[in-house]
């Protein structure tokens, strides 16, 4: 044990002096910290959880599955890691990915500089010092010249304020804070609240144990069969033999991951061959359905193609008839997050599982359940797969303080404002990987969080030797930044609707489009960036 992190290990609650500070340990802040140390840096992560993992160590619930597939949601950082690791199934479960997290903890010995069960409270930026002054929940600071946020997109929990809920003596879960000891639903009468990606995925492992499920659906989803499969040796053992050349063919797709584009509109092929296709991506499962056509988010027309033929498989798929009908989603395809599932509409045929819609909101909760529309429906355990406060929920949840002692909440009161979604102006040396405004949740994530953590260790290393203490955006590359990406979504249908894209999740959050569609021309745009000598920021 090194020196330093003796002292860390020791000392909780006094001042620690690093070169740079990770708030978070998963796929960002563990590869964060691993190429902090390759530069050299004393770095330190605090991770709220008691282990690795952040997303996969938090959202633990039954079901809980990747919609990417396992060969390209991981690192490539790594030859000899992506070589050896050995994924079981096409999509990997949650288990699986937090094993894998916790082998990459251990492959590269991070632990030894990880806090965990540790919450960072407010970070605040002492200009006089040039340093970040870290505030723990749990008493202590630490100080350091960078302060590097991997807290996560989908990582701030939301519960929605349902008058009454403190009432309900049952046990209340939120999916992405889920019980690591498991819930026994056995017996049990279950109210699941949210039919997104993780109210769909649940959904059908808790209909298999309660004795009566009742579905409260606000919004319906638009889900796909993941048709997941345990992973072909053969297969797995073909992708690896030229894994680079897999890395280099979806870099330069639009999500960063292996979708299948088809260069053809919705509009111009005839209906018989529009169905063939469809039909030949709905057997294989996964999200490239959505990119079967090059327009389903361009043209309202286009989008309709894919959404007739979503509803008649629900029709075809769920029995009870009315219960279909509540089941087809009403909103454009794709404007939401599309879901990945495995019998989510089959579940509706059980004789244990009931839907309710919600779309005039919840009454209340009682003692006995949860009343909607002057009906009550009793239930012993409520299930909140509600979703998150997405993309700036867990960077609001800490108290960021800039130069002049400017709150970031209040920096953001309109909005979230940043250039490339990693520094944000009057913010010197924060950094936020896969940051608002880049492509994070519109991508791999995987990928996405490789791209930021060699950006910010690439800037890093350029202001060591030119002895640089301070770096962040010029306010006219930060305006341009959330023009240019606001312009990207209102030339799409995806700021058409009422997602968690732009914050209408969370009443009233700040409605501004908070991800850069489309991973290669980011890329792009970062090199151009940095081979003009990191043009749009300021260094001091
Ligand atoms: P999502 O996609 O935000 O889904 C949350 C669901 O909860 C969605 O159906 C919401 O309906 C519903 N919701 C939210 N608030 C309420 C209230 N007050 N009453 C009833 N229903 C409500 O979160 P997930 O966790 O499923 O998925 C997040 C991402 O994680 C996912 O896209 C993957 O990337 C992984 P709404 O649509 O808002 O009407």
């Amino acid at each position: 044990m090194s020196e330093i992190s003796q002292r860390v290990t020791q000392a909780s609650d006094t001042e620690l002096d690093y070169d740079a500070i990770v708030v978070g340990a998963g796929f960002a802040g563990l590869y964060m910290l691993h190429r902090l140390r390759s530069l050299g840096l004393r770095a330190r992560v605090f991770e709220a959880g008691s282990g690795v993992g952040g997303t996969w160590f938090w959202n633990a619930y039954p079901g809980a599955r990747c919609d990417i597939e396992s060969m390209e949601y991981s690192y490539q950082f790594d030859e000899a890691l992506q070589q050896e690791w050995v994924w079981s199934e096409r999509y990997a479960a949650q288990p699986e990915i937090l094993s894998y997290l916790n082998h990459v903890a251990d492959r590269f010995d991070l632990r030894r500089d990880i806090q965990f069960d540790t919450r960072v409270q407010a970070a605040t930026y002492e200009e006089a010092q040039g340093r970040w002054r870290v505030r723990l929940e749990k008493g202590g600071t630490a100080t350091a010249r960078y302060c590097i946020m991997a807290t996560g997109v989908l990582s701030s929990a939301n519960i929605p304020a349902i008058p009454g809920l403190a009432d309900f003596p049952g046990q209340v879960l939120h999916t992405g804070n889920w019980p690591h000891a498991g819930v026994d639903f056995t017996g049990k009468r279950v109210g699941v609240v949210g039919t997104g990606s993780s109210g769909i995925q649940v959904i059908p492992e808790i209909a298999k144990q309660a004795a009566h499920l009742t579905v409260f659906q606000r919004t319906a989803s638009y889900t796909i069969p993941a048709r997941n499969a345990p992973l072909d040796p053969a297969a797995q053992a073909a992708v690896k033999a030229d894994y680079q050349g897999l890395r280099q063919r979806v870099s330069l797709m639009p999500i960063g991951a292996e979708f299948y584009h088809r260069d053809v509109s919705a509009l111009a092929e005839a209906p018989a061959a529009r169905e063939a296709e469809m039909e030949a991506r709905w057997r294989k499962g996964g999200t490239s359905f959505g990119a079967a056509f090059n327009d389903l988010m361009l043209s309202k027309e286009a989008n309709q193609v894919a959404a007739d033929f979503v509803r008649a498989k629900i029709r075809s798929l769920v029995a009870d008839a009315a219960t279909a009908e509540r089941l087809m989603p009403k909103q454009l395809f794709g404007c939401k997050r599309i879901c990945l599932d495995t019998d989510y509409y089959a579940t509706f045929n059980r004789p244990n599982v009931s839907l309710v819609d919600v779309s005039g909101g919840i009454e209340a909760a009682t003692a006995q359940g949860l009343r909607v529309a002057g009906r009550d429906y009793a239930l012993d355990t409520l299930v909140f797969a509600t979703g998150f406060d997405a993309m700036t929920g867990a960077l609001l949840k800490v108290d960021i303080r800039g130069v002049g002692g400017l709150p970031l909440s209040q920096k953001w009161a309109e909005g979230a404002r940043t250039y490339l979604g990693l520094q944000v102006q009057g913010f010197p040396n924060l950094f936020t990987i896969t940051g608002p405004q880049s492509p994070s949740v519109f991508t791999n994530m995987v990928p996405s969080i490789e791209q930021h953590v060699e950006f910010i260790a690439d800037c890093i290393a350029y202001m060591q030797p030119r002895g640089l203490t301070r770096v962040e955006p010029v306010k006219a590359a930060e305006d341009a930044w959330v023009e240019h990406v606001g312009g990207i979504a209102a030339s799409t249908l995806y700021a058409s609707c009422n997602s968690w894209y732009l914050g209408a999740n969370i009443p009233g959050k700040p409605r501004v489009f908070l991800a850069h569609i489309g991973f290669p021309t980011y890329v792009q745009r970062c090199r151009e960036v940095v081979a003009k000598d990191y043009e749009g920021f300021a260094f001091a």
